[in-house]
């Protein structure tokens, strides 16, 4: 063992000075239930198209199960506070609504660099001791270990929320064979509060804590390829990536300062408040150009072009029709499906 407190302090302090807003430590085994719950969750079919989920249930259910030689997890935040109302654009038609987390540079890449710089930093520190470094896509239940290392808690919106930066975490953890000493669990904080659970357009929450993934605007704008089935495609509004709904309304998020946000996740003015109009017309290359750098990179033209179709669709603003109608051909089948669903849905809106 190494001399603990002195360098649990002095860890602290340095992931703080790298720019995390948030850190802990846990020990390995701290979150023995969030296992079960993945399971049951999976068996429930709750996650939909991501198989990836499943795939790897075993590694992802407890740090023990992807690399039997960690002993503490040390649990990192980095935030994302808005300066401004996530909510503002909802009733601009013409307009597409990308979440807060994706208007900046993609958080996957600043996270993961920081959490590098933090690695080598312990390694110098604690000669002969091994880690590992995740964000997001491995298999790794992030947000129940961030609650055991004391981050926060998981909401019943299923993320975690902090009591100094409210919903507006991106998380990422570090696996160590090294011995720290825990910090205290994050407790409930939530009591009678239930603003997610009513804020939902899409009814995703089965109970509090429980999502159902197959509802959740954020699954079907991000991870479903096929058509959003007709039953979502109104309530998607003009949310063409991604969803805060449920965080925004988060009471907590009063205590959480844009100041704290790292400035790389600062909205990029085309992503602020893009014209539906704009992403109807973009082509492979015009999609590579407008969202390199970004995390909506990954859902490529067809899906943004599907998502902006389902939006002008809601708008009413039959100005876009000329836009759509521009699409009537195009070579996604699921571009065509949206188009059309689209052109009916704004020939039906009251003049
Ligand atoms: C899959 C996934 C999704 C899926 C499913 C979301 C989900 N809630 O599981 C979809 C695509 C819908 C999604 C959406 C979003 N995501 Co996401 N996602 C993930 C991912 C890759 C895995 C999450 C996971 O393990 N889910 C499986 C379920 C079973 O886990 P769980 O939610 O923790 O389930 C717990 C509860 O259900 C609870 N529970 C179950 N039963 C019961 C019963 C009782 C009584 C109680 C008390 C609790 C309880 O216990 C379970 C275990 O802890 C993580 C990254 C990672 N590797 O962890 C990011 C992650 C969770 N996502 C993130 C973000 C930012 C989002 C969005 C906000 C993006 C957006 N703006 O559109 C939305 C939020 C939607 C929402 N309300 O959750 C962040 C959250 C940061 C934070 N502060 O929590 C993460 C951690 C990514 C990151 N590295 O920052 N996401
Ligand atoms: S992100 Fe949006 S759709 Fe998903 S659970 Fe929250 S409010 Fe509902
Ligand atoms: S909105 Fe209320 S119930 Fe939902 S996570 Fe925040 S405090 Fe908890």
């Amino acid at each position: 063992m190494i001399e603990h407190k002195l360098f649990e302090d002095r860890l602290r302090a340095e992931a703080l000075r790298l720019g995390f807003a948030a850190v802990g430590i846990a020990r390995a085994d701290a979150a023995p239930r969030a296992g079960e719950r993945l399971r049951q969750w999976l068996a429930e079919g709750r996650h939909g198209e991501m198989i990836w989920m499943e795939e790897r249930a075993d590694q992802r259910a407890a740090p023990a199960g992807l690399w039997p030689e960690v002993r503490s997890v040390i649990a990192l935040g980095m935030s994302y506070a808005p300066g401004r109302d996530p909510l503002a654009l909802a009733g601009e038609g013409d307009r597409g609504r990308i979440s807060v987390y994706a208007q900046g540079s993609d958080y996957h890449d600043l996270v993961k660099r920081t959490l590098k710089a933090l690695a080598r930093w312990i390694v110098a520190e604690a000669p002969g001791s091994d880690l590992k470094v995740f964000v997001d896509t491995a298999p790794v239940m992030e947000k129940p270990l961030a609650e055991a290392a004391g981050l926060g808690w998981q909401g019943k919106h299923t993320n975690l929320v902090s009591r100094e930066h409210g919903s507006w975490l991106f998380l990422g953890a570090i696996y160590t064979t090294l011995d720290l000493a825990p910090d205290q669990p994050g407790r409930d904080r939530c009591g009678s509060c239930d603003a997610c659970q009513r804020s939902c357009p899409t009814d995703a929450f089965p109970a509090p804590y429980r999502l159902d993934a197959r509802r959740c605007i954020s699954y079907l704008t991000i991870e479903h390829k096929g058509p959003v089935p007709e039953e979502f495609r109104a309530a998607l509004g003009n949310r063409i990536y991604g969803c805060d709904d449920c965080l925004a309304v988060c009471p907590w998020n009063k205590f959480a300062s844009a100041a704290a946000a790292n400035r790389a996740f600062l909205p990029r003015a085309e992503l602020a408040a893009p014209r539906l109009a704009d992403l109807l017309a973009l082509d492979d290359a015009g999609f590579r150009q407008v969202f390199s750098g970004s995390p909506i990179k990954r859902i490529g033209r067809d899906r943004m072009v599907r998502n902006a179709a389902y939006a002008a669709g809601n708008s009413g603003d039959a100005g876009l029709a000329p836009a759509l109608e521009a699409l009537r051909d195009d070579p996604s089948e699921v571009v065509r499906d949206a188009v059309g669903w689209a052109l009916d849905r704004l020939k039906a809106a009251p003049l």
